[in-house]
């Protein structure tokens, strides 16, 4: 153990060392020239450096995952550059082009992160769920020949005023919560300044009633020591009642600081006053803030003792920009070294210039002492942490249960019922999940099927005492839909757990997440994050628009289609029609499965490029890139609306439509002057504006947009494809208008807003008008609110009769 903590001691520097001059590197070295500041955070590393140095070194198992707070990301990249896992080029390159990230990245770093982290609060729930995830997929006999992972945050501590964890902390609750460690790095200090007294035991008290082990680790193994010595409780007793900002100051002012106020404090006091005496400054200064977050003994006995699979809360004590010179300073947060302060900092490394990146460089043990160590480091002795897991074969076609008049979020239930019938593999690995809306999202025919999840069977007694109700809400480990508690942010970052379940179980899941289309922005942030870090589900959002007419301005979304383009990770769709949407949800089965290298710029392109290479198929050969489809998420707009379906059958032509983003409804002829292009639930009045205009007009097209996402990104990719020479590349809506008529008109409509599908226009130069909702909704009827918002059918007639050359049509109503 002795030998072991040499070795710690050892690295623990060099960690403090490596991260400190990368950020240096990056702001004093490497030439820079756009004028701005590189940035980094050298005094949150520095909180942190003793923690992770105990943690990475000693502590974590292969199978252990670790989100690490977004600010102490060069001390990670130091770990894993020490570990062989990160190389000095993208060191050098911190914060820069490819180099490694400011903040740890799944998809943009090269060194094997667990889990994305920037926006604080996100990651530190994420391994709450990632937990829960592991229990549901073991729960299901999966994985077991795995040891169970520990799944653990490293929390600032001002990131505990993120609401989402407290969010998460209660579902924990609610889920049995195990194997999830949360270690504090409580160093009293937020971006802009000190934090308030006492929020330990506000976190203590809160933590503990949720059922979590709290471990305090306030002393270190000096101040322990001296605690003992003759005025030693005395001393305990003045640390524990020094506010926060007064012992920030003197952590700042330093040894003769310190001296200089026990003195007064305890001017009558000989026992503390020797106890002060007999160290020099530096002495004194280094007892004084030997916390024990920065006390590798005391870390060590912490992180071992614990031999339960509780979920655990650590507060360790410590000091922002502990060891730097700027060390508890309030101003300290985005502080950087000198380069003055930088030299000082070398010499006392024991660093030689030219040798800054040397990994043993100033260390006190034989560098092959030290490599044998690193070389048997558990955590790393595993090699590739992220696992692989075989796609999940999806049925050629799903049903598309044929109802002369029905809505999509009714189509949606009853597919997801008759895939509940399935007894097979694809059924089995799809789980459900929904935040108190599992019900109205119409999940309830699929959730009677497979059950609730739950670690312990828990019987519906309603259907016990043979109260009739239409739903079973019966729980077992055996069960597919996790319910949640009404917290949009907890059912994103629960989709975020799931869906990298194959990465981190190696078992795939299936992921569907359904809640209200407007209250996607409640977690829109954590939506984004999971998208950030590739994970893999399906979203169904319904009821959405104005169409929910009754429900008013409060449930009705407006923004969510163009949060749904310009999200990158999730393709977003909004079909009509319930075959539509079985195509569609086929798809995205097989979509969310697809392997792809996101940190790539090219499959970056491949990926917003997202349509079938049939597009480029006559003209051979294709660079790969373009052939390169990554895989993602996929939002489903849906709608409560019933509206008349269509009796088609479904040719592979129209299927590939659908996923491609478009189809013709309608295929306008040689003349026409107007072309409508709708999306979604207001396709009936899209068709009866075709109908009513087509007897005053030739040839008027109907373009059904299932995907304005998809439509957008393929156009997007082709141009770029085109400016990088494929000469021929053509996207789907450009193939799709290539034939209408240069003086044609296009009328486009959603319940939306009309931006998104504004830029159709653009794409062959068509004089178009965007109709859509701009403004809040209210309570109505449809035909009221349809007209108010100007997306009816007469609405659409006159903005074809603005736009479009030609007579006027006789049966248009007279507007307000
Ligand atoms: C959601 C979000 N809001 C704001 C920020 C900006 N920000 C970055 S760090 C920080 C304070 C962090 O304090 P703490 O968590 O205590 O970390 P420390 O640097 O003290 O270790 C803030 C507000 C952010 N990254 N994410
Ligand atoms: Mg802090």
């Amino acid at each position: 153990m002795a030998d072991t903590l040499d070795i710690l001691r050892d690295l623990e520097k060099k960690v403090l060392w490596l991260a400190s001059w990368t950020i240096h590197n990056a702001n004093h070295l490497r030439s820079g020239t756009d004028g701005l500041k590189v940035g980094g955070h050298q005094a949150s590393c520095a909180s942190l450096a003793t923690i992770m140095t105990a943690l990475y070194f000693d502590v974590l198992r292969p199978v252990d995952r670790v989100a690490v707070k977004p600010h102490a990301s060069p001390i990670f990249h130091a770990i894993q550059y020490l570990l062989g896992k990160q190389t000095q080029r993208r060191l050098e390159a911190f914060r820069g082009y490819k180099g490694a990230q400011s903040y740890p990245s799944r998809t943009k770093d090269a060194d094997d992160v667990d889990f994305s982290t920037g926006s604080v609060g996100l990651g530190v729930a994420q391994t709450l769920f990632s937990s829960l995830t592991q229990d549901y997929v073991r729960a299901h006999g999966w994985g077991l020949n795995r040891p169970e992972a520990r799944m653990i945050a490293l929390v600032g501590d001002a990131e505990l005023d993120e609401g989402n964890i407290f969010e998460a902390i209660l579902e924990g609750w609610k889920h049995g919560l195990r194997n999830c460690w949360w270690i504090v790095d409580y160093n009293r200090q937020s971006l802009d300044a000190v934090v308030r007294e006492g929020l330990w035991q506000r976190f203590e008290t809160l933590f503990r009633d949720f059922g979590w082990d709290v471990v305090i680790l306030k002393y270190g193994t000096l101040l322990e020591a001296a605690f003992k010595e003759p005025g030693g409780d005395k001393l305990r007793v003045w640390i524990d009642s020094c506010p926060n900002q007064y012992y920030s100051a003197l952590v700042f002012g330093g040894g003769a600081a310190w001296r200089k106020r026990l003195n007064e404090d305890f001017a009558g006091d000989n026992a503390v006053r020797e106890l002060t005496a007999k160290r020099t400054d530096d002495e004194l200064a280094r007892l004084m803030t030997n916390l024990a977050g920065h006390d590798l003994p005391s870390l060590l006995d912490a992180f071992h003792a614990v031999d339960h699979d509780r979920p655990v809360c650590f507060i360790c004590y410590t000091i922002k920009g502990y060891s730097l010179p700027f060390a508890g300073h309030k101003d300290n947060h985005a502080g950087l070294m000198t380069p003055a302060q930088m030299e000082t900092f070398r010499q006392a490394m024991g660093v030689r210039p030219g040798h800054e990146w040397d990994m043993f460089e100033g260390l006190s043990l034989p560098t092959k002492r030290l490599q044998e160590f690193l070389d048997s480091v558990p955590f790393a002795a595993a090699g590739e942490r992220r696992l692989k897991a075989p796609e999940i074969d999806v049925p050629a076609e799903l049903p598309a249960p044929h109802q002369a008049v029905t809505s999509t979020q009714t189509g949606f239930g009853l597919i997801l019922n008759e895939i509940g019938r399935d007894t097979g593999e694809f059924a089995s690995r799809i789980v459900t999940a929904s935040p108190d809306v599992t019900i109205s999202t119409n999940l309830g025919a699929w959730v009677n099927r497979r059950g609730l999840f739950a670690h312990e069977a828990m019987a519906d007694i309603f259907k016990r005492e043979r109260i009739p109700s239409t739903f079973t809400w019966e729980f077992s480990p055996k069960g597919q839909h996790i319910e949640l508690g009404i917290a949009e942010m907890n059912l994103f970052i629960l989709l975020s757990a799931l869906g990298l379940s194959h990465s981190i179980n190696g078992e795939r899941l299936l992921p569907i997440g359904t809640l209200y289309d407007p209250f996607i922005a409640r977690g829109l942030d954590a939506l984004n994050y999971a998208c950030y870090q590739d994970a893999r589900f399906i979203l169904v959002a319904t009821p959405s628009g104005i169409t929910l007419a009754p429900e008013g301005g409060a449930h009705q979304s407006i923004a969510e289609p163009l949060i749904g383009m310009a999200q990158d990770g999730l393709a977003a769709f909004e079909p009509a029609f319930v075959d539509e949407l079985s195509v569609i949800l086929r798809w995205a089965f097989a979509y969310m499965q697809k392997d792809g290298d996101a940190a790539e710029d090219f499959s970056l392109v491949a990926r917003s490029d997202a349509k079938p290479v049939s597009t480029f198929a006559d003209h051979a050969p294709e660079p790969t890139w373009l052939r390169d489809e990554t895989g993602g998420s996929v939002y489903l707009r849906l709608s409560t609306r019933p509206i008349e379906q269509i009796e088609r059958t479904m040719t592979p032509a129209l299927r590939q439509g659908i996923v491609d983003g478009a189809y013709w409804q309608r295929l306008p002829g040689p003349n026409a002057q107007v072309v409508v292009a709708y999306t979604g639930a207001v396709a009936p009045e899209a068709i009866a504006a075709v109908g009513l205009m087509a007897e005053d007009r030739r040839d008027v097209g109907l373009l059904a947009v299932t995907s304005a996402d998809r439509l957008n990104a393929g156009w997007t990719a082709a141009q770029r494809a085109r400016e990088r020479g494929l000469v021929h590349a053509r996207s789907h809506i450009e193939r799709l208008l290539a034939d209408v008529p240069h003086h044609c008109g296009i009328v486009t409509v959603l319940d939306g807003h009309p931006a998104t599908l504004g830029w159709l226009g653009a794409v062959a130069g068509h004089r178009t008008r965007s109709l859509g909702v701009e403004h809040f909704g209210q309570t109505g009827s449809l035909a009221e609110l349809y007209e108010h918002y100007g997306i009816d059918a007469n609405a659409i007639v006159a903005a074809a009769q603005a736009i479009a050359p030609g007579r006027p049509i006789r049966h248009l109503k007279a507007l307000p």
